[in-house]
């Protein structure tokens, strides 16, 4: 699949009429290695120590719709001013882009389930009326009962249609290229 970085912004996002893709969760959930799954190669950066993703980075794809990795929450090593710029950068990011989002992608680690934090996330997702899907990463790494504990804790959250996804195994690609291509995802 070809695609081409268009920049890492901290402040100041681009301001155009594309429509996007945003992948939010944990640190570490494996958002830049989802990417890259998708794109076919390692454009996004993948690092082994968790919160290294500070900026939103933006990558074009072909066919026109941009993927947006945006850094991950929940990293406890991460001092208070951290977390504060990580929130304002975010509400930005939504308040600017909101028109131009086709759909957020909620990453959960398939093994461990929604976490608080992924329930608040849904919650704000929700809240602000912005459209968005569950997809449970690292597969891999789990057992079947596992999963479907995840995905019947999802359930619960009013998510039914959960992704399963491994970027390990490339499991998940078509359905993941399915809800980028199509404009309008049924969710609620
Ligand atoms: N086994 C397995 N490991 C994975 C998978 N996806 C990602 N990982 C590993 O998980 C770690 C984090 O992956 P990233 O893609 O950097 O995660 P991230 O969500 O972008 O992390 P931040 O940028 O820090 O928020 C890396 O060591 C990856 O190799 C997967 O599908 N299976
Ligand atoms: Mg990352």
């Amino acid at each position: 699949m070809k695609a081409e970085f268009l920049g890492s912004y901290t402040k100041d996002l681009p301001k155009d009429d594309l429509q996007e893709v945003v992948f939010v969760g944990r640190s570490n959930v494996g958002k830049s290695s989802l990417i890259n799954m998708i794109v076919g190669r390692p454009i996004a950066k993948v690092s082994k120590e968790p919160g290294r993703t500070r900026a939103i980075n933006v990558f074009l794809l072909e066919g026109g719709v941009k993927l947006v990795d945006v850094p991950g929450y929940g990293f406890a090593k991460v001092s208070k001013q951290e977390r504060e710029n990580w929130k304002e950068l975010m509400e930005r990011y939504f308040t600017e882009r909101k028109n131009n989002i086709r759909c957020v992608f909620v990453l959960i680690d398939g093994k461990v389930g929604p976490t608080e934090l992924d329930r608040s996330m849904i919650e704000w997702l929700r809240h602000k009326g912005i459209n968005h899907l569950a997809v449970l990463t690292k597969s891999d790494k789990a057992d079947q009962k596992e999963l479907s504990k995840s995905l019947k804790e999802l359930q619960k959250l009013g998510l039914k249609n959960a992704i399963i996804t491994s970027a390990k195994e490339g499991k998940g690609r078509k359905d993941l290229l399915k809800a980028i291509q199509s404009p309008k995802i049924e969710l609620f």
